[in-house]
């Protein structure tokens, strides 16, 4: 069923690639060549998955894993069983994800958007290739990807981080870490707001977006404003896949020992002698 609004949106072009051919809706969806490709690698990988899981040990959804090739394969590719298996479902996973990007850039030109959501989900994908490409090519074998798997996942992150001793230390990860919290502090702020200004007293009417910024001129002197709040939390957002990625890439590539050692530089600098 189409909403009222929907037919007059449901315009012709702004197609990056397959002209006319794929420029169609099934549904509430837009398809478009980049819909078609996202569906392959989407159930590509979800099929490479399940298979997968069948040849393991176990169905127990929190222990099923796939690992990537062991470190002795370094840059090639490993037999099917033995990390090939990951280095397709790889391949299948950034397909997928790069496919949903360009459809959403695909979908912003045919209704004369910015591209600001594209451009966001971009830092997620970045991080994303940053972990299982850009690092592990640096390194040298595709074994230093992470496997793919929830526990599994999780041990990768924790033997990853004690290997650089205490990861906290990391100032890449200091940073990341401080807009993620930045992030979830200014949507509170923002969703508090808004909702408290939409539900006045019964009987009264909603407020302004004057009532929203006099109540932070009122308790800290200074509002952003109602475009600006939405500026400065995409840029939190948008910083915390940032410097996420920037705290792995530099670990291994950059820095290989203990990142509380990296913080030597302080100690040595030459206004303490
Ligand atoms: Mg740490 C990384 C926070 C303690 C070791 N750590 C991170 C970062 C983040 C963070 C900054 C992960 C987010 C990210 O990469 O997003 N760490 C964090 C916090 C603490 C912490 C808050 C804390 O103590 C309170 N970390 C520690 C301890 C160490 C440690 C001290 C372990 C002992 N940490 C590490 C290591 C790593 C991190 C090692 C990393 O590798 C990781 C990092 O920086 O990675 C880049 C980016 C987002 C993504 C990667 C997601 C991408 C999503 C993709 C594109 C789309 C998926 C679609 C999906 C499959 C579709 C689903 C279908 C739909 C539902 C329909
Ligand atoms: C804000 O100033 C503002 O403008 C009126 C909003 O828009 C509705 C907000 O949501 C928030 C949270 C603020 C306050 C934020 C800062 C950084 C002062």
């Amino acid at each position: 069923a189409m909403l009222n609004f929907e037919r007059k949106y449901r315009v012709r072009g702004g197609t990056l690639i397959g002209g006319d051919l794929f420029d169609f809706w099934v549904g509430p969806f837009y398809v478009g060549f980049f819909g078609v490709t996202t569906i392959f690698f989407a159930v590509l990988g979800t099929v490479l998955i399940l298979w997968g899981a069948s040849q393991g040990p176990t169905w127990n959804v929190w222990q099923i894993n796939i690992a990537p090739p062991d470190l002795k394969y370094g840059l090639r590719l490993a037999p099917l069983m033995e990390g090939g298996l990951w280095q397709l479902i790889t391949v299948c996973a950034i397909g997928a994800f790069g496919s949903w990007a360009l459809r959403e850039v695909e979908i912003c030109r045919k209704l004369g958007m910015g591209l600001h959501v594209p451009f966001a989900f971009s830092m997620a994908i970045f991080a994303y290739v940053t972990l299982v490409v850009i690092r592990p090519v640096l390194m040298g074998a595709w074994g230093h990807g992470f496997p793919y798997g929830i526990l599994s996942h999780l041990d990768w992150v924790s033997n990853t981080g004690y290997q650089y001793l205490h990861f906290h230390y990391n100032p890449a990860h200091m940073i990341a870490v401080s807009f993620f919290f930045a992030t979830t502090f200014a949507l509170s702020l923002h969703g508090a707001l808004v909702l408290s200004s939409t539900n006045p007293k019964k009987g009264e009417l909603v407020k302004t977006p004057e009532h929203e910024d006099t109540f932070f001129r009122d308790s800290i002197g200074y509002s952003i404003g109602t475009l600006g709040i939405h500026r400065l939390g995409l840029f939190l957002a948008l910083s915390s896949g940032f410097w996420s990625a920037v705290c792995i890439v530099i670990s291994g590539p950059f820095w290989t020992r203990g990142w509380p050692e990296w913080w030597g530089w302080w100690l040595a600098l030459p206004i303490w002698r």
